[in-house]
């Protein structure tokens, strides 16, 4: 019985160790909140006859890491959403992504006619200089806190 004992604690050692020598290298690997960087962030002005809006940036990954976007959070907007603008039969249109990637030791533009992050029922006035927060969620569960100029 004794012996018994031994050997399960034995292997519960062993078996916690290897465990622990898998996860101590994810551990020390960089969140995206540590190598992405955010370049001139801008809201778009609000047009008189709408509700919504545009926000651009440019996201720098510097890691070796591909790493996405998954969600965005800001208090001024009912429904925030990513978008990515496309031209077909002459006609701007938008339609809704589930992310946006950024590869490693690249730039992704979000732009006007490109991939972008839509705040959808603006619940206050944004005028020229005003600070929008908002908040960038990354796959890996990390954020980053962004406070953007309203252009
Ligand atoms: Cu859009």
């Amino acid at each position: 019985m004794r012996r018994c004992t031994l050997i399960f604690a034995m292997a519960l050692v062993f078996f916690s160790s290897s465990i622990y020598a898998q996860t101590k290298p994810m551990l020390s690997t960089p969140s995206a909140s540590d190598v992405i960087t955010v370049k001139t962030p801008q809201v778009q002005m609000i047009s008189a006859n709408s509700n919504s809006t545009e926000v651009f940036m440019e996201l720098d990954n510097a890691s070796k890491k591909t790493y996405q976007v998954v969600a965005v959070y800001s208090p001024v907007a009912k429904q925030i959403q990513l978008h990515k603008s496309f031209t077909q039969d002459g006609r701007n249109w938008m339609q809704q992504v589930r992310d946006i990637t950024i590869v490693p030791h690249h730039e992704r533009d979000l732009k006007q006619g490109g991939f972008h992050i839509m705040l959808i029922g603006v619940n206050k006035t944004l005028n020229r200089g005003d600070i929008v927060p908002l908040t960038l969620i990354f796959n890996d569960g990390s954020w980053l806190k962004l406070n953007i100029p309203v252009n």
